[in-house]
């Protein structure tokens, strides 16, 4: 049987995850973790990349990590762990800061962005954060990395860090290459349905989180923004608010567009919402039953932790260490 390949893909305990995390990515990696060698990180250092409350950060890291397992990702199928734990990253990424220019770095449009929303002190590790993600990519020979759209740049970015290195030096990183889920759903905010949904978002009633109880998300899904035409049909451009939610419901039940507006066509906006809520709730409750036992338990949750760091670290230090070698640091005696 030929070997399977590496797959690796972070995500940022920056907020609690949404349905957007578990529709758009979480769900996918869950169908995949069985077809690749899964990499699964929980990108604490990132997070950091702008103003996080300590005790906060801390929390949703364990909650993140418990989150993603009560999700459906396997501890034995794949290695799942929590990236401040293997310090191989921050080591790696000042190495690959030494082949990454200012102008390559200066060109990502997600600095662009989240940048200007920082004001006068943005930190210089928001401006570096690719070569962080390139990291954590290139640690583990990684084939594929599967993201949202709006993570291309930076997959692109690390291919050309890569290569670069590869041909200064001799080939050393495998060249990973973006894996953009055609059944991904891009799931948006149910205030401003024409933005994307973020568990970060300031407005908690934009979000629907996978910790919600079922009487929150049925209270978030009433004030869900739609428009005053009363009829529920799928059109992203004039209907954005009905759309989404037409989208979200496909997800929920794991149909496609037409065949999820068959089934709610007709109905007034009200109970469209309530459908919509309920598909949503039941999505979610076996999850949350899962995420509520391994909560109560933080001893076996951190075990499992170590566990990961552990499996993870064995492949990065190689990586790390033939980085080291080739640009000619001298080795630590044992
Ligand atoms: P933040 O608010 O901190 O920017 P986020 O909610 O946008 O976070 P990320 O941590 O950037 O989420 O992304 C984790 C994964 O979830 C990525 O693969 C991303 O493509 C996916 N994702 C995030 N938000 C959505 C969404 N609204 N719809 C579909 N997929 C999403
Ligand atoms: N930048 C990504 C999170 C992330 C990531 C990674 C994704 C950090 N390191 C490595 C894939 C591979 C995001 O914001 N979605």
């Amino acid at each position: 049987m030929a070997e399977k390949k590496n797959l690796f893909s972070g995500i940022q305990p920056s907020g609690d995850f949404t349905i957007g995390n578990y529709y758009g990515a979480i769900k996918n990696w869950v169908k995949i973790q069985y077809d690749y060698n899964c990499y699964f990180c929980i990108v604490d250092l990132h997070a950091l990349t702008v103003p996080q409350d300590a005790a906060a950060l801390r929390r949703r890291t364990m909650e993140c990590y418990a989150m993603l397992i009560a999700s459906g990702l396997s501890l034995e199928e794949t290695t799942l762990f929590v990236q401040s734990h293997v310090p191989a990253h921050s080591e790696l990424m000042w190495l690959l800061n030494c082949f990454t220019y200012m102008g390559e770095l200066s060109r990502m449009t997600q600095y662009k962005d989240k940048s200007v929303k920082q004001g006068e002190n943005v930190r210089a590790a928001l401006f570096d954060y690719p070569v962080l993600m390139a990291a954590d990519i290139l640690l583990y020979q990684t084939h594929l990395v599967p993201v949202g759209d709006d993570q291309k740049q930076h997959i692109e970015l690390t291919r050309d860090i890569a290569t670069r290195f590869n041909h200064l030096y001799s080939p050393t990183f495998e060249i990973p290459e973006g894996y953009y889920p055609k059944t991904g759903a891009r799931i948006m905010s149910l205030q401003e349905p024409t933005s994307k949904m973020s568990k970060s978002d300031t407005n908690e009633n934009a979000f629907i989180s996978l910790k919600d109880a079922p009487d929150t998300i049925v209270r978030k899904l009433k004030r869900a923004v739609t428009d005053s035409e009363a009829a529920v049909h799928y059109d992203e451009k004039n209907k954005p608010g009905i759309s989404n939610l037409i989208q979200i419901y496909a997800s929920a039940c794991d149909m496609d567009i037409e065949n999820a507006q068959r089934e709610v066509e007709g109905l007034s906006y009200a109970d469209f919402k309530l459908r919509v809520a309920e598909a949503i709730i039941e999505n979610l409750k076996p999850i949350q039953a899962e995420y509520a036992r391994l909560m109560s338990d933080k001893a076996v949750l951190e075990e499992y932790m170590k566990v990961g760091a552990d499996k993870a670290e064995r492949t990065a230090v190689k990586t790390l260490r033939k980085v080291q070698k080739k640009v000619g640091l001298v080795p630590r005696g044992r």
